[in-house]
């Protein structure tokens, strides 16, 4: 089964693959006419709102083209801290963009509290049906920056499913078999194939 993730992160698009792709569905970046969606990311209280957002603009996107009945992905993330009051959660892009993860190494400089966890929530949409999946991966923000692996905040991030490494010090394996976009797409996966019970 195909299905075009709308987005503008192929980091995203290998992750997806590489979880989707042993349970038989074809994971592809959208295009259309050369050209990837450009989310426009209202600045909403959550990320479920967010995604929402995000596959309105997708499947208007598709609208009168060849993809317009193929199933749609979309996925949004972020990273919530909870001494920060769940920042930057739905403003993670943003955040990562302008202050970045010394910023946010910054902002918690001397702060011992140091819980956090990164959410996703999938949408899958086709002809006639919409599907949302959420996942959490729980864990820590690091005191430094470490790993070259993964993209975004994986440097700082410590998953209380490891071993202690950060994200950006795991194997693209090892992120899948416990990430937060893992655990939201093997949702959305069971939906659009049930597994025979
Ligand atoms: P699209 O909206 O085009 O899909 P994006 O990179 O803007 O791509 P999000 O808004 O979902 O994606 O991501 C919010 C922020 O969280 C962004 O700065 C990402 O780099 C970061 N992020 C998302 N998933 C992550 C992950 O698995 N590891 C580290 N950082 C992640």
């Amino acid at each position: 089964m195909r299905i075009l993730f709308a987005t503008g992160n192929e980091n995203k698009v290998s992750e997806a693959s590489s979880i989707l792709s042993p349970l038989g569905y074809h994971v592809e970046t959208l295009v259309v006419n050369g050209i990837k969606p450009e989310f426009i990311e209202p600045q909403a209280d959550g990320i479920e709102a967010v995604a929402l957002s995000k596959i309105e603009q997708a499947r208007e996107f598709v609208k009168g083209t060849q993809l317009e009945s193929s199933i749609i992905l979309v996925e949004d993330s972020g990273l919530f801290i909870d001494s920060l009051g769940g920042f930057p959660g739905p403003y993670s892009s943003y955040v990562e963009k302008t202050i970045g993860l010394p910023g946010i190494l910054q902002l918690m400089s001397g702060e011992p509290a140091r819980g956090a966890e990164f959410r996703a929530v999938a949408i899958v949409s086709g002809e006639g049906f919409t599907f949302t999946g959420e996942g959490i991966s729980p864990g820590e923000i690091s005191n430094e920056m470490i790993g070259q692996m993964g993209f975004g905040y994986d440097p700082i991030f410590i998953p209380h499913d490891g071993d202690g490494r950060t994200c950006g010090e795991l194997s693209p394996e090892e992120k899948s078999s416990i990430s937060h976009r893992a655990k939201a797409l093997k949702v959305v996966s069971e939906f659009l194939n049930p597994p025979s019970k």
